[in-house]
């Protein structure tokens, strides 16, 4: 079948938005109509070129939800008609990393996933006759998508696409992060660099524990009246910071920070991060992605003192049994999506969202089919 779709042909380069054909869902595979899409960092970086595991030409896209269309054979948890959220993380229950308690990376599809392709080797999307890549296994900037049914979370049908769709990578990683990952403590303190479509929802998560302290970082100074609506409590720009940030943050925090979370990709600042965590048990929490060849560094005394340096990916969430209850969590006023979705547009005008984000000004872009 047809499908309109954002493509990605070179890296740097813009996405063209034309149709492409997709073919139906072998088995263990769910074709979805993706209803919403999100526009998240990380699109941009694997755009960039920056992401060692780009390829293309790829459909990215990995933040939307939608409605199931077709089932492929042998497929039982999901039916047409069924609300679901892609996953990038997939969640099979079977293997070695799903059986283990202390991570949610299960490893089932992640090898072809990282190839853009379906577990049996091949793509679904063509376009002029030549096969195109999956990306992250989600591919939302396509109207319709295939992915396996393991990489799909059911949701309740009353919530609404435009704003599940943010659950599907930045609200879970960032309130995942201080719930699954940090199971951070009421009464904590903690500091979260970055303030924009993840970091603000580590805040919020931060806020819904009940942190006493939260201290959010940004250049960008039109961020900090959104994080204070979200419940940070002291804002530092970087750039107003005579000296050594860590040391001004370890005075701020009386000590350093319970937790701290990187919510940029920027190895220089994850070193700040680690350095503000209090001696003794501080830990810090790696969001942002990093290019090829970037590298993270400290003294080796920072954590002989004690502190510690952790990664969190999608939030530390189980997939097919996490994500409904974030949905729950939204759609009980727990959290609040609607006061970040701060544009929404048609497909044809993607590139805008890309922009948008590079000139920080938007937190998050959302495009509806
Ligand atoms: P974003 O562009 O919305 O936000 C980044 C924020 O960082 C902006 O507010 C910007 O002003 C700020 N910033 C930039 N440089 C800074 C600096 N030197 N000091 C302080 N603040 C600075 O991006 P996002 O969508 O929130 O994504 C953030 C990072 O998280 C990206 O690297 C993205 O790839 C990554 N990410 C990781 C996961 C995961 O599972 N680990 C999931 C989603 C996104
Ligand atoms: N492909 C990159 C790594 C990108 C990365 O770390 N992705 C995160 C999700 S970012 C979502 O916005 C992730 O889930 N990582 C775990 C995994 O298995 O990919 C690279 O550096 O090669
Ligand atoms: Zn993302």
């Amino acid at each position: 079948m047809k499908s309109r779709a954002a493509l990605a042909i070179k890296a740097g380069e813009k996405l063209i938005i034309d149709e492409v054909d997709v073919s139906g869902p072998k088995d263990g595979e769910v074709m979805v109509e993706i209803k919403a899409t999100g526009i998240c960092h990380t699109d941009a970086f694997t755009l960039s070129g920056d992401d060692p595991e780009g390829a293309f030409p790829a459909i990215l896209g990995h933040e939307g939800a939608g409605i199931v269309r077709e089932v492929g054979k042998g497929v039982t948890s999901l039916k047409p008609g069924d609300h679901v959220i892609p996953l990038y993380t997939a969640e099979c229950r079977e293997c070695d990393y799903c059986l283990h308690p202390k991570t949610n990376l299960c490893q089932s599809v992640r090898e072809t996933q990282g190839r853009g392709v379906m577990p049996n080797g091949t793509s679904r999307f063509s376009y002029n006759g030549k096969p195109v890549l999956h990306y992250m296994g989600c591919s939302t900037f396509s109207n319709y998508t295939v992915l396996p049914e393991v990489s799909l979370a059911k949701i309740r049908k009353d919530a609404p696409f435009d704003k599940a769709c943010y659950i599907g990578c930045g609200v879970t990683t960032g309130v995942g992060a201080v719930i699954y990952t940090a199971k951070a403590e009421p009464d904590c303190v903690a500091i979260v660099f970055g303030l924009g479509g993840i970091g603000l929802n580590v805040i919020q998560g931060l806020k819904m524990i009940g942190a006493k302290q939260i201290v959010g970082v940004d250049i960008n100074p039109a961020r900090e009246a959104t994080a204070r609506q979200f419940g940070m409590t002291h804002f530092v720009n970087p750039n107003n910071v005579k000296g050594d940030l860590a040391g001004y943050l370890v005075e701020v925090t009386g000590g350093g920070a319970d937790y701290t979370f990187e919510c940029i990709g920027n190895t220089d600042v994850m070193r700040v991060a680690l350095e503000s965590c209090h001696k003794g048990w501080g830990e810090s929490i790696i969001i942002g992605v990093a290019g090829a060849g970037k590298e993270i560094s400290t003294r080796p005394f920072q954590l002989v003192t004690g502190r510690s340096w952790r990664g969190t990916a999608f939030g530390g969430a189980r997939g097919r049994t996490d994500v409904p209850s974030i949905v729950d969590m939204y759609m009980d006023g727990r959290i609040n999506i609607d006061d970040l979705i701060t544009h929404k547009m048609g497909l044809e005008d993607i590139n805008k969202a890309f922009d948008l984000m590079h000139a920080g000004e938007s937190i998050r872009s959302v495009v509806e089919f």
